[in-house]
């Protein structure tokens, strides 16, 4: 996956780029991905746009599938607008032209008034991620589809998901490549090897660290016998409650941002089966921090506490996308109807 994003210091735009590769090895169902084969891009241009695979009008942002020229792969670009930075905030108000945008006249607030705003375009930061080879995987990951809700008992999970939850998603050998350091060792913000109570902190592949405010890291733990938090249970305390103080710890020191404005979370279902927690800025809804997916690492804790088993016991609900494998294993099943 890449990055690459406009920049508009002093009117001259720039880009910067952040490169990284995700590429197919077994069949349908496994992508390996991995940074270290990177693909440099300088231009978007020859991009022959296929399909628009998604948009999101509160993100501000596109999910676009296509070819670059005649290449025989895929690509999927993420377009996003960026968040208006104070910095910025001066140079836009003295560059901006306004065009008059009256929808309707409002009587209860006649001095409410809406324009069209103009600014110079080096000045419309946009940040474009690019994967590339992208798989038809990663088109069905973006593709826009209506969602299912399903509340999986203890027993549906032992039954029905768990005998395939591991063959039909991502395979996680990127997740073993930073864990070894063989991937991404430079990014690495903390390590602490303990084989149990351990864990690797490092930017998520979201966040290009440029923005502070955007910031958005993962703690990916060393054992590799913990798949979700289905598999939590009071023997694993001493490690959520390590992962919790020691990754606070080192975002406060490095980034200088305290745990209060922090979104500590994990997933449910998770993309890659192996357990990690997300760290993200209060203040920036990042996609998957909806509560049917997130579940606050504090909340777990004290979940566990208050239930030793309270994960291997409780409904868990959550939504799957309708073109979800899960889904179709769920129907079959009779899990759910529709
Ligand atoms: P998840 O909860 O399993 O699924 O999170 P999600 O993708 O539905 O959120 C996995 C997290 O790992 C996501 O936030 C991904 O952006 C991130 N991620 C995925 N890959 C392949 C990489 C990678 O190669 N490097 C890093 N640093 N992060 C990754």
């Amino acid at each position: 996956m890449s990055s690459v994003s406009g920049d508009s210091e002093d009117g001259v735009s720039r880009k910067k780029i952040k490169l990284s590769d995700e590429e197919e090895v077994t069949g349908d169902h496994s992508v390996a991905e991995d940074l270290s084969a990177h693909v440099r891009l300088n231009s978007l241009e020859g991009f022959q746009l296929s399909e628009v695979l998604s948009e999101n009008s509160y993100s501000k942002s596109v999910f676009l599938e296509g070819r670059f020229d005649k290449a025989a792969d895929k690509a999927i670009i993420l377009l996003e607008k960026l968040p208006i930075h104070h910095d910025s905030v001066e140079k836009l108000l003295n560059n901006a032209d306004l065009a008059l945008n009256l929808k309707s006249n409002s009587i209860s607030e006649p001095n409410v008034v809406d324009y069209a705003c103009y600014p110079p375009v080096c000045q419309g930061d946009i940040k474009a991620t690019v994967i590339y080879p992208a798989t038809n995987k990663h088109a069905e990951k973006y593709k826009y589809q209506s969602s299912v809700v399903v509340n999986e008992t203890a027993e549906i999970y032992k039954s029905v998901v768990l005998p395939h939850l591991e063959a039909q998603k991502f395979s996680i050998q990127w997740v073993y490549n930073i864990l070894e350091h063989k991937s991404e060792a430079d990014r690495i913000i903390f390590e602490d090897p303990d084989p149990q109570l351990g864990f690797v902190l490092l930017p998520d592949l979201k966040w290009d660290e440029g923005e502070k405010s955007s910031i958005y890291l993962i703690a990916i733990c060393h054992t590799r016998d913990i798949k979700s938090i289905r598999d939590l249970n009071a023997s694993h305390l001493p490690l959520l409650k390590n992962i919790r103080r020691k990754a606070l710890d080192a975002i406060l020191k490095k980034y200088n941002i305290p745990s209060e404005k922090l979104r500590v979370f994990l997933h449910y279902q998770p993309s890659y089966y192996h357990l990690h927690v997300h760290f993200t800025s209060i203040n920036k809804q990042v996609p998957g921090c909806q509560f049917e997916k997130a579940r606050l690492l504090d909340t777990v804790i004290s979940n566990i506490e208050l239930l030793a088993t309270y994960y291997q016991d409780v409904t868990l609900t959550y939504t799957l996308k309708s073109n979800d494998p899960l889904l179709s294993i769920l129907k079959k099943a009779s899990v759910i109807s529709s």
